[in-house]
């Protein structure tokens, strides 16, 4: 059985990786860091997190993602930490080093997609999402085995060599908490649960951390969960559940894209169900669809087909039509697949 000293170590080809990346961070230099659009906990910890350890390492570092900063993770800011997405693509001007984190896809940075294509300088990637035909950038170190790309971060600094102090460790804190729902995840690893206690010994209090990131949401986001959930629909015989959401929902509560962490849980929980969707119709002719597995069922096969990706267990995709077309296409996807899958 692994020690815990065992389960800290960094793995090898890991290791080797965040070296590569590390080489290209030098004192002196401006690093832009993106991630994501709509940013998550994993998205916007990992940044706080790597900004500190960088500036700890005398680079200048400022965030550029490609949507606003969420409003619940606000707290994860301090003074020290220079978030300039208002600014756009403007603010990647000056940049010696751009650093993406939690993507494997150049399109999930939105609109700074052409701009980041464009970059002239070297482009890193630190993630844990399984790997996509075009990378955000020229030197990647990923790791799907890693439960967050928060896991990594904290692994980066032990290349680094910065020690992992409590404003370090609060946001690698969320990112990990956020990624894995929770520590319930199939991605919960002993060591994701190793690295938690190191940063709990490091001063983060997790009871803060909860109050913060999941009883500090506005009243719309329980007004927005009644609308999805009025509409779940269900099919125990291949254990298939979903929900639905119309153009202008976000509009109608008073919500932000944030607001919608955590709804596709929800048909996920049903007894039985093996794959969960979650259909949100954004108005444009588009439909953006999350999905959910357990078991056996490899859900970034399934999104694949609808041109997105992610996880086995968590993917998303972006859907051309509007939902009463796009939906029963899906539907119809799903139950063809699962049929192929024997039930556990
Ligand atoms: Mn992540």
């Amino acid at each position: 059985m692994p020690t815990l000293h065992d389960l800290l170590a960094i793995p090898p080809a890991r290791r080797d990786a965040l070296a590569a990346v590390a080489r290209h961070l030098e004192p002196g230099h401006t690093v832009v860091l993106s991630t994501h659009i709509n940013a998550d906990g994993d998205g916007c910890g990992s940044e706080v997190a790597v900004a500190r350890i960088l500036q700890a390492r005398g680079l200048h570092v400022r965030i550029v993602n490609p949507t606003p900063w969420p409003q619940g993770f606000r707290f994860l800011l301090g003074p020290d930490i220079q978030e300039c997405s208002e600014e756009g693509h403007k603010a990647l001007k000056g940049a010696d080093r751009l650093l993406v984190l939690d993507i494997s896809d150049v399109g999930r940075l939105g609109a700074l997609a052409d701009d980041v294509r464009k970059l002239k300088v070297p482009r890193l990637v630190i993630d844990h999402h399984v790997a996509h035909d075009e990378p955000a950038g020229d030197v990647t170190a990923s790791d799907t085995a890693a439960c967050a790309t928060g896991e990594m971060i904290r692994d980066l600094a032990h290349v680094m060599g910065v020690p992992i102090s409590a404003d370090i460790a609060v946001p690698l804190y969320v990112a990990m908490l956020t990624d894995t729902g929770g520590f319930r995840f199939s991605n919960t690893s002993p060591r994701c649960h190793a690295i938690a206690a190191e940063l709990l010994a490091a001063g983060v209090e997790p009871e803060a951390i909860y109050r913060s990131v999941y009883q500090s949401v506005p009243v719309g986001r329980l007004h927005l969960m009644r609308e999805a959930l009025a509409s779940i629909e269900h099919d125990p015989s291949v254990g298939l559940a979903w929900i639905s959401l119309e153009p202008g929902a976000l509009e109608r509560h008073h919500v932000s894209p944030e607001d919608l962490d955590g709804l596709a849980e929800y048909p996920r929980s049903i007894a039985g169900t093996r794959l969960a969707l979650f259909f949100r119709d954004l108005g444009h002719d588009r439909v953006k669809v999350s999905f959910r597995s357990t078991g056996r069922v490899d859900v970034n096969v399934l999104a694949r087909q609808f041109g997105g990706g992610g996880h086995a267990k968590a993917a998303g995709a972006l859907i051309p039509g509007v939902l009463s077309a796009v939906r029963p296409q899906v539907i119809a996807a799903a139950r063809a697949y699962l049929l192929t899958i024997p039930q556990d």
